[in-house]
């Protein structure tokens, strides 16, 4: 084992192979803190040539390894379960030139979201992909778990947003395909079986990603809402009548007074409301009067709004949506669930969860695409196993999906029968069986 650990050294330079325990502890636990591992040790190759040479090490002894990004993913895939070695992607960071003919930028792995976005604003271009760990979350990470995020419902989740990538096939084979041609038919997509593969078909090094324009005018409004419905109503009215709507994300009271209270802000509107709807909208110019227009005649008043193009305002408009995470975090470790459900179907689903939910919970999300976050707090590991079943079941019940935008990990992995049949399973096994028949790559994740 120290033999490898030896070859790897020598191929990515000794001080870039972590053995040492203190060394190797803040890669060994995930954000939340739930999920963590002890790794054998953690390698940090710089670029995609020292990634395979590592796999191909890896492969010849046998020995599982985790790919790891940003560790903001919630469930668990990108942290060890024990023994495996940890690829961290951090050194394959930088964004190259804006291709602005393509309208394109390519991307190392360890790059963050946040720098993605800053480098196509500096060309004029706009990389709409976003939520709230943009300045931890990398591009590897992102388009393995295919993640969502405030603008999916318009933009796509990242796998709409992948041109191309490069990636590390668990035999240590390189797939490069970042020429990113609008036209490409030859063969099969694995581009897009790579995006949101969770780190179990290979390891993403390098991506292209798709930029496009966005208005310089920009509004947000929060509204209070009496019920689920309303809310929902009023964000399938917006999406109608204001093309430019960018975000339609959905809070609750509770939710909100813990975020006032962690954050020490004052609440948003003069009184309180059951739940509130964030609206945002992009536009060359006027998005406040267009914002404003749109919500006219929807609104039982212009009290249970708040309306805003400067940005202070919607910066703290946003606080109150983007502080739940970190809100509950710091009182509880929170088992997290998030869920889809079709739009229509959402707030009669909510209804229903209020009576399963036997514990404290704290309800917020997407409401543009159906995308609920569950975050219950205060249960011991025996509640937790049955608040998910009770919770996921009746997922299944309503026509959505146990894994919308944080993926499926090990966290969610007995309960992918629920969204996948027997069959669909079967391919998805072939698959992996094919590309990785040692079962080397990320192992425990997904399947
Ligand atoms: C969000 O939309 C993120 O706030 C995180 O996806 C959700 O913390 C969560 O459960
Ligand atoms: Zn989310």
């Amino acid at each position: 084992v120290s033999g490898l650990q030896d070859a790897v050294a020598a191929v990515v330079g000794a001080s870039h192979v972590l053995a040492d325990p203190g060394l190797k502890a803040g890669y060994e636990v995930d954000w939340t803190g739930r999920h963590r591992g002890e790794a054998r040790f953690v390698v940090r190759p710089a670029d995609t040539a020292e990634v395979a040479e590592v796999v191909r090490l890896c492969v010849r002894e046998g020995v599982p390894i985790v790919p790891q990004g940003g560790r903001t993913s919630f469930v668990g895939g990108g942290v060890p379960r024990g023994g495996e070695v940890l690829v961290s992607l951090a050194r394959l960071g930088g964004v190259e030139p804006v291709d602005e003919a393509a309208g394109q930028v390519t991307a190392g792995a360890g790059a963050t979201l946040a720098d993605v976005q800053a480098a196509a604003r500096s060309a004029g271009l706009f990389f709409p992909l976003d939520f709230g760990a943009r300045d931890a979350a990398t591009v590897g990470g992102v388009l393995a778990t295919n993640a969502g995020g405030n603008r999916a419902f318009r933009h796509g989740m990242a796998r709409a947003l992948v041109a191309g990538l490069e990636a590390v096939l668990p035999d240590g084979g390189v797939v490069s395909r970042l020429a990113g041609l609008p036209k490409d038919n030859a063969g099969y997509d694995l581009v897009q079986l790579l995006a949101g593969s969770e780190g179990t078909l290979g390891i993403i090094t390098r991506a292209r990603l798709r930029l496009t324009t966005h208005g310089a005018s920009v509004a947000t409004a929060l509204i209070g809402l009496p019920s689920t419905a309303a809310a929902v109503e009023l964000s399938t009215a917006l999406q109608r009548r204001l093309p430019g709507l960018d975000a339609a994300e959905l809070l609750y009271a509770n939710g909100l007074e813990l975020v006032c209270a962690h954050e020490r802000l004052r609440p948003p509107l003069p009184h309180s409301h059951a739940v509130y709807l964030l609206a945002e909208a992009a536009a060359p110019e006027g998005a406040l009067e267009a914002l404003a227009e749109a919500l006219d005649g929807l609104l039982p008043s212009p009290e249970h709004a708040v309306v805003a193009d400067d940005t202070a305002t919607r910066e703290r408009l946003w606080r109150y949506r983007e502080g739940h995470t970190e809100a509950v975090s710091a009182r509880w470790t929170p088992l997290k669930l998030d869920v889809a459900l079709p739009v229509a179907g959402l707030a009669a689903f909510v209804e229903e969860l209020g009576r399963v939910l036997t514990a404290e919970a704290f309800l917020w999300g997407h409401a543009g695409d159906g995308n609920l976050h569950v975050n219950v707090v205060g249960l011991d590991r025996e509640q937790e196993a049955g608040i998910t079943r009770a919770v996921l079941e009746l997922v299944a019940a309503h026509g959505g999906s146990i894994g919308a935008e944080h993926g499926i990990g090990i966290a969610k992995r007995e309960w992918l029968h629920l969204t996948r049949g027997p069959d669909d399973l079967a391919a998805m096994r072939a698959v992996k069986a094919a590309l990785d028949p040692a079962g080397l790559m990320n192992p425990g994740v997904l399947l």
